[in-house]
């Protein structure tokens, strides 16, 4: 940028941009609309500093500027209309919102002088995102545009991280004003006390059988390798939370699971026989306590501490011996240089490691094709930098077991639970890495939710490797209604294309595969294949989980309900 640049008349839409380059964006995820052309014409102007990838569904824009922020830790930048856009967009939202991923979201809006008419495709979107956002805005003088831009990157990436909404009236767009560019943002977060930091010591001197979660938002690679250091200088047992396996590597001695939807019986019992139990970032949500089962509401009966980026969160559902509001560098800092204390459970988290990785050992399933097999394939087979991306369904659960995870932004997943996440982060860490192996899982249902983003993926080269697991039905959604109502199936079946002849209208590599010993040879052609590629795995349905079937589960309500 031109230092006179201040001097000069820009646009609203150019201020807006020249905004975005201040704060150091180098990609913007969107789909047009006529309620921003302003905008999207600075972007012409400034294509060499900002990539605007073009999306074809703003749920996958969405998603794809979230998974930015979770890989860079700077906001994901997403652009879309109103109204339509706005609405379609509010999945990624949702989901920077539960997993705090520092997002923004610009939206096309209409003039300010037809506003509160219900102009064509207005929305008060205050009232729309209210709930979703940690700050929802509409900028509504160009003047205004290098503050509200500057504060709403402070907003997204400090404290507890997050998605930010602003609202851009086409008139707005297209005056003009002479305002000076701003300086760029910086993070704000807290640091944890001296005397906090002696008093989690003690305590863990004090400690029998001391339990690490580590979990949430606002991590960076720096913090993940001082709470690594934290950890292994005092020998103690961690687990991670809810899809933040990334967070400690998989393969460090002391990592021994993670407590999440199916987790390791073993796991549960040693949480619940703790005496000190030692949060570092989760928000300790349903997902993670087993529906609030896992600690008692809201006096744990272990001691316990809880550091969390955002106040907000400390005291709202657990009390604890020890309340911390700090970042997580800040505080992955500060228990690296405490000095370690004596460890007498060393046996224990040996033990605690070897039931992980006893609980990693691939499973018999029903069916030709065994997932626990294929998972524990690509353990071996894929390089440490790989990142691998989900959505929502029981497919997961073969990857969250099975993989090993080495560390900060290898895994991807929605802890929103939402579907059509793995699809469009895939095409966006391969666009963020495009060194990095990127291998993105979905179910059949889930990939139908965004996989218009395939065309995406071939758009821009994105050599992303999708595994479609294809067992007919939307099976988490099947599990739970043979749980509760055994026999009476409904709404969950699914007539599916034929996923890998869809890869291939795409311009993509496409294979299905059937059985364990195919898959190999397969991948192996998809790992070299010019293009993405998309294996479709074909699973018996039966085949519902690592643990379970359908039919035992059927069979075992039926039961209940006799009895
Ligand atoms: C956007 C969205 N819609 C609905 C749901 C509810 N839901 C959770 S899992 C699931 C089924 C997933 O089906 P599929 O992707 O085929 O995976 P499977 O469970 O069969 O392995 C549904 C409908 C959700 N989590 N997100
Ligand atoms: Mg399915």
């Amino acid at each position: 940028m031109k230092p006179a640049d201040s001097l000069l008349s820009r646009s609203g839409g150019q201020l807006l941009v020249d905004a975005l380059k201040v704060h150091g964006v180098d990609m913007a995820f969107g789909v047009p609309g006529e309620s921003y052309l302003s905008v999207l014409d600075a972007f012409y102007e400034s294509s060499k500093d900002i990539r605007f990838i073009i999306c074809r569904q703003e749920g996958g824009a969405a998603n794809m500027a979230e998974a930015y922020g979770k890989l860079t830790g700077r906001p994901g930048i997403c652009f879309v209309t109103r109204g339509p856009g706005a609405t379609n967009a509010s999945i990624g939202i949702h989901t920077a919102f539960q997993d705090s991923t520092p997002l923004i979201l610009f939206i096309g809006q209409v003039d300010t002088e037809v506003s509160e008419r219900e102009a064509f495709q207005e929305i008060d979107y205050r009232r729309m995102y209210g709930q979703m956002a940690k700050w929802v805005a509409q900028i509504d003088r160009p003047e205004r545009v290098p503050e509200m831009i500057s504060h709403a990157f402070h907003l997204a990436v400090s404290g507890r991280p997050g998605p930010v909404v602003l609202a851009l009236p086409e008139d707005m767009q297209t005056a003009r004003a002479t305002v000076a560019n701003k300086g760029r943002y910086q993070r704000v977060a807290a640091h944890p006390g001296a005397d906090d930091m002696q008093k989690l010591r003690e305590m863990l001197a004090r400690a029998e059988r001391p339990f690490v979660i580590v979990g949430g938002g606002g991590w960076n690679k720096k913090a993940c390798d001082d709470l690594q250091a934290f950890a292994q200088a005092n020998a103690l047992p961690v687990a991670a939370s809810y899809r933040c396996q990334d967070l400690f590597d998989n393969r460090l001695p002391n990592y021994v699971g993670d407590v999440a939807v199916g987790m390791n019986p073993a796991i549960e019992q040693r949480i619940r026989n703790s005496d000190l139990l030692v949060a570092i970032g989760p928000r300790l949500g349903e997902w993670t306590t087993i529906n609030y089962t896992l600690i008692d509401i809201p006096r744990p009966k272990q001691k316990f501490v809880h550091v969390h980026t955002g106040v907000e969160e400390l005291g709202r559902v657990y009390q604890g011996d020890l309340l911390m509001n700090a970042g997580m560098p800040e505080f992955a800092a500060a228990a690296r240089a405490l000095t370690p204390v004596k460890s007498p459970w060393v046996e224990s988290t040996q033990a605690a490691r070897a039931e992980y990785e006893a609980w990693q050992k691939p499973v018999t399933v029903p069916g030709s094709l065994n997932m626990s097999e294929v998972v524990a394939f690509l353990r071996k087979r894929l390089p440490a930098e790989s990142i691998l991306t989900n959505g929502a369904g029981n497919f997961s659960l073969w990857v969250h077991r099975f993989y090993q995870y080495t560390g900060f932004r290898t895994q991807l997943g929605p802890t929103s639970g939402a579907m059509g996440y793995g699809v469009p982060s895939g095409v966006a860490a391969k666009l963020v890495h495009p060194d990095r192996p990127v291998i993105a899982f979905a179910g059949d249902g889930d990939f139908l939710m965004n996989g218009q983003e395939l065309a995406t993926a071939a758009q821009y080269d994105a050599k992303v490797i999708f595994i479609v697991v294809n067992n007919g039905m939307f099976g988490t959604i099947r599990m739970h209604q043979e749980r509760h109502y055994p026999g009476r199936v409904i709404g969950t079946g699914l007539r599916n294309p034929d996923f890998a002849a869809l890869a291939r209208a795409y311009g993509l590599h496409g294979e299905i595969v059937d059985t364990t010993a195919a898959f190999e040879p397969a991948f192996e052609r998809a790992w070299n294949a010019k293009t993405a590629a998309l294996l479709e795995l074909r699973i018996e349905p039966d085949s519902i989980s690592p643990r379970t079937t359908l039919s035992a589960i059927r069979a075992q309500a039926l039961a209940d309900q006799k009895s």
